[in-house]
């Protein structure tokens, strides 16, 4: 009889520290982290696929080559960011970039994409960057980052600047461009990390 009256109070008091970490990870909820990169490998921390694309594959004048680089944005010391050296000085039209796959997340408990971005003072960086976020429609999405410089700086994008989103509760892409317009100098090289959905 007392050994089931003290389960019960173990089991009383185990239901007491469950909701306590239930409220903790509720807390924590604000926000979502699509892909801290700190495996050094693909997937995302959602399980998505992610990486460089070119306009034309077959025109070597223009592209973007994706890495993984051991300089977190965070300062962990064991984490990574990805690293994407570009090129878009070409006698052709030129754009290319970044892609992930946002496998059809739900943004509605949140109100923010966040990542963090800096550049590489040696091989030179622009101070602009497009981000495009696309939902399950597949339509791009615009808004332009500036104000880049060679120190990490966390940018965070409010979702009602992403003007043609229409439906929040599916995201399926998002994506970094790299272009002859925005992109100055037309060759450079910038690192992003942390990419996150929150609630701010
Ligand atoms: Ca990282
Ligand atoms: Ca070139």
């Amino acid at each position: 009889m007392k050994s089931k009256l003290f389960l019960g109070a173990a089991l009383a008091a185990i239901a007491i520290l469950s909701s306590a970490s239930n409220q903790f990870a509720m807390a924590a909820g604000n926000e979502l982290v699509i892909a801290d990169f700190n495996t050094g490998d693909k997937p995302s921390n959602i399980g998505g696929d992610f990486g460089a694309w070119n306009k034309d594959p077959d025109d070597n004048t223009q592209k973007t080559e994706m890495k993984f680089e051991s300089d977190d944005a965070l300062g962990d010391t064991t984490g990574y960011s990805i690293r994407l050296d570009y090129d878009v000085d070409s006698p052709n039209p030129a754009y290319n970039g970044f892609w992930m796959k946002l496998k059809g997340i739900d943004a509605t408990p949140y109100n923010s994409l966040t990542f963090y971005v800096k550049g590489d003072a040696k091989t030179g960086f622009t101070k602009r960057l497009k981000i495009e976020l696309k939902d399950k429609g597949n339509k791009p999405s615009a808004y332009l980052v500036g104000n880049i410089t060679d120190k990490w700086q966390k940018v965070s994008i409010p979702f009602d600047r992403f003007r043609r989103i229409q439906d929040w509760t599916s995201l399926s892409e998002l994506v970094v461009v790299f272009d002859d317009m925005n992109s100055n100098p037309k060759t450079g090289t910038i690192y992003i990390d942390q990419i996150a959905l929150s609630k701010e």
